[in-house]
């Protein structure tokens, strides 16, 4: 036997796969198609990591079936490569990000094609390259001029180390996502996208589309749309009303005091009737310097001043109650204001309880002397509501009486905000505005894109969170589009989330000068029809990419609502130690280490064998170990072969059911078992000593996807026609998978008293006449008579005596 080498051979295939294209995607629009899209990296100066492998071998499986399921199939990758990282190391090691850039596009690529992924190389995408962003260039204008891009003075979340203004996506838990900085407030004037007016369509759409469940319900909390009513609260003295929203207008005979956000406007507008307004002014000052996450804790102590000189009035019970600041509420969301009712809202309950104010129960359940009670019951105390035990037909009965006294109203609130689209920095595409004394912002033309990316020496940060661009004369001054009058571009860029929001589109078209892709390339591609990623990424990019595409929709340039008709999510690969894998606790596991080692058929192998693909699982030594060791046993094979082209019988049933579960659990995503079932199935030929050239080849088509370089090398080997990713996958005969034989319980007047092995299918005769001879069975119906004999096929027997 020829020793294995898999270098060698892992080498010679993907010169072979190189050369003869043949993962490219065909232009032949007649075929079925299908497009598996998986999320591009960022080219990190760390190199592809196992969880890049992971998360792309899923998918990868899928596609190769089905190219041999004869599907034509866009499998693309692609990098979505402008963002802090690479700034952030190109201001450190003074290399140029484009350097920087290209030099990891370069090493992640050589990574990839060593691990054997059929990808389309013909159509990879760089989200830097000018023929690429001059379409993200393209689609923001295009926003622009349908009125979903505004600027916005604002509080911002800045984070002092990067020198950027961040998303509140971006600072998550009050700190940078880039360089776990704690997060500062600042108000600046920022791009947003209002992608608010989007959100009942992205929560609809989730109607059209197979998502994993989990993802579904993350969309919907990020989303976050709330139902309930818009109350005036009159001010006592003044003509002045204060809006709240809340989401229980039927607690509103439990209101005893109101809450603003310090930063609510109507304490600007009162100043000089509030007589503690230093104290106020002071406490806001306070507020700044915390994140929205921070402020929203639930268990933190409550905190807060009474505004002095501003009363509001109940307007169910006409009583006055006092109002109050404090940061649990927010300015961003609903009003800015609510109305607190401490007998059922937990907040307000330790807010009241801190501040010595009333308590009135008005839902009947809970000792509210000891805490909020936030369930159901009957109200009470509640005038017109009492008794009512619904909650449901309390707010509507409530809401009525509101819409009557003219003081209230049905109305919809969403947790989602606008997207703040923009970075102070100089790596994101620019963005293609300017700013003219007499006419604004204008777009820049069309036809002037690219707007590209001055290449300048200097590219670090202003201190004051000015972008670089700023400091550039000859791209700041420009004439204006309109007038023609001197102006000034917009030095602000993208955020990295814009690059990624229509890459799928590109990949349909990806060297299209005129468009960003043709509507016949778009018209066949799209949807994607399967895209698998990280969880990390189901709400910020897969909410940002549906709100482009939907706008895009909604201008007619793409033919689905939806771009991902199937999403599924892989589990994170942990460290030996069970811990996350991370550079500082020195767990992480290089992929080119394992190729080395093991090859690139082992490794992908050992990715998807793991654990369950959606599960975060640990890395294990001896498991790779334990998929060499099935890949060897593979090899060897070659020299058990008999010349047979049919199945042997002792193996034909086996094989049989070993391709339907090898096919079944790719399309369930059970990796898994699906290489568990081909062990087993290998271990039964070694058993029976040897193997047809049929079965060999069988095997090595369902066992293609998963190890493509090995399987291709043995198909050659065994002198089988043509090369093995141009054969069909293989079929199986159901009837062939059933198993031959199957356990029933066997009962007496409906009580098991004992269990048959039976073929399967039997005859109810001979099942009977089994049951009858079994000891178990014999004993329970000694000296009795047998008055009836059921049998439910393949389930039990069931035979009443007396
Ligand atoms: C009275 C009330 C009584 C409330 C009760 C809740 C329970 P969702 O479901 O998230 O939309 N709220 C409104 N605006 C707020 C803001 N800007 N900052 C902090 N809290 C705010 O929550 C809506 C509820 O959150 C509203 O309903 C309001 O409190 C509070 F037993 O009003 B509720
Ligand atoms: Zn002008």
């Amino acid at each position: 036997m020829k020793e294995y080498n898999f270098s060698a051979i892992e080498s010679k295939w993907q010169k072979y796969w190189d050369e003869h294209k043949t993962f490219e995607a065909s232009n032949d629009f007649s075929k079925k198609k299908f497009y598996g899209l998986v999320e591009f990296p960022y080219p990190s100066g760390h190199g592809m990591h196992v969880g890049h492998i992971k998360a792309y071998s899923g998918l990868e499986v899928v596609s190769r079936k089905r190219r041999m399921q004869g599907y034509n199939v866009l499998f693309p990758i692609g990098f979505d490569a402008y963002g802090l990282p690479t700034e952030n190391t190109a201001i450190k090691t003074g290399v140029h990000p484009r350097k920087v850039t290209d030099d990891n596009i370069k090493k992640f690529t050589g990574q990839l094609k060593r691990v054997g992924f059929s990808f389309d190389w013909s159509r990879v995408i760089d989200t830097t390259d000018e023929n690429y962003y001059k379409w993200t260039q393209w689609i923001f204008l295009k926003m622009f001029e349908n009125g979903l891009v505004f600027r916005d003075k604002t509080l911002v979340n800045y984070c002092p180390s990067c020198k950027v203004v961040l998303s509140n996506e971006d600072s998550q838990g009050g700190h940078c996502d880039v360089c776990h900085s704690e997060i500062v407030q600042k108000t600046k004037e920022v791009w947003y996208l209002r992608i608010t007016e989007y959100a009942d369509k992205l929560l609809q759409g989730l109607e059209e589309v197979d998502y994993l469940p989990n993802i579904k319900l993350q969309q919907q909390n990020w989303i976050g749309k709330s139902t309930g009513a818009f109350v005036n609260f009159k001010i006592k003295e003044q003509d002045e009303q204060l809006k709240i929203y809340t989401t229980r207008p039927d607690t509103l005979y439990g209101v005893t005091f109101m809450v603003i956000a310090p930063e609510h406007p109507i304490i600007q507008k009162y100043r000089n009737s509030i007589a503690n307004i230093a104290d106020l002014d002071a406490y806001k000052t306070e507020c700044a310097k915390k994140s929205e996450f921070e402020r929203t804790q639930l268990v933190k102590d409550k905190t807060g001043v009474k505004i002095d000189g501003l009363t509001a009035i109940n307007p169910i019970t006409g009583k006055e109650i006092p109002i109050y600041i404090s940061d649990y509420v927010m300015m961003g969301y609903g009003t800015g204001a609510i109305m607190a009712v401490p007998a059922h809202d937990t907040r307000d309950y330790d807010f009241a309880k801190k501040f010595g104010i009333d308590i009135i129960e008005v839902i009947k359940g809970g000792d509210i002397s000891k805490e909020a009670y936030t369930g159901d019951g009957e109200m009470v105390n509640s005038g017109e509501l009492n008794g009512i035990t619904n909650k449901k037909e309390a707010i509507e009965k409530m809401l009525t009486v509101l819409e009557k006294l003219g003081c209230g109203e049905k109305g919809v609130q969403y947790k989602m905000k606008d997207w703040a689209f923009n970075r102070q920095r100089y790596w994101g595409e620019p963005i293609p505005i300017v700013h003219c004394p007499h006419c604004g912002m204008v777009a820049v033309p069309y036809d002037e894109l690219p707007l590209k990316l001055p290449p300048v020496e200097n590219f670090e940060p202003g201190t004051d969170g000015e972008s670089p661009l700023a400091k550039i004369d000859s791209f700041v001054h420009c004439k204006c589009p309109k007038c023609g009058c001197d102006a000034k571009r917009e030095t602000d860029t993208m955020p990295q989330w814009a690059g990624s929001s229509w890459y799928f589109l590109r990949y349909c078209d990806p060297n299209n000068n005129d468009e960003f892709a043709s509507q016949e390339a778009l018209k066949y591609w799209m949807p994607v029809d399967w895209y698998n990623g990280g969880m990390e990424h189901v709400t910020r990019h897969m909410i940002y990419s549906r709100f482009w595409h939907k706008f895009l929709y909604d201008l007619g340039l793409v033919p689905t609502s939806e771009p991902y008709a199937k999403r599924t999510a892989q589990g994170l690969i942990l460290g030996p130690d069970g811990e996350k894998m991370s550079k500082s606790r020195g767990n992480v596991v290089d992929p080119n280490d394992v190729v080395d080692e093991y090859g690139a058929d082992v490794l992908r192998l050992y990715v998807l064998f793991m654990g369950d693909y959606e599960k975060a699982a640990p890395w294990s030594e001896s498991s790779v170990k334990g998929c060499k060791r099935f890949v060897d046993r593979i090899w060897a094979l070659q020299d058990k072969v008999v010349d047979s082209d049919e199945y042997s019988d002792k193996l034909r049933s086996l094989m049989h059911k070993t391709i339907k579960k090898v096919s079944d659990d790719i399309e369930s995503m059970k990796f898994n078992t699906a290489i568990a079932a081909m062990m087993t199935l290998l271990n039964e030929i070694y058993n029976v000593g040897s193997i047809t050239k049929k079965e060999f080849r069988d095997l090595l088509i369902i066992l293609n996807p998963f190890a493509p370089h090995v399987t291709e090398e043995l198909y050659q080997m065994i002198g089988c026609e043509g090369v093995l990713d141009e054969q069909e996958w293989v079929t199986y005969d159901e009837a062939l998978c059933k198993d031959d034989t199957i356990e029933i319980v066997c009962q007496i007047n409906g009580k098991v008293k004992s269990k048959l092995t039976i073929p399967t299918d039997a005859a109810k005769d001979d099942v009977i006449a089994l049951a009858k001879a079994d000891e178990a069975i014999v004993k329970a119906t000694e000296g009795k008579n047998i008055v009836k004999e059921i049998y439910v096929p393949n389930k039990l027997v069931n035979l009443v005596v007396k």
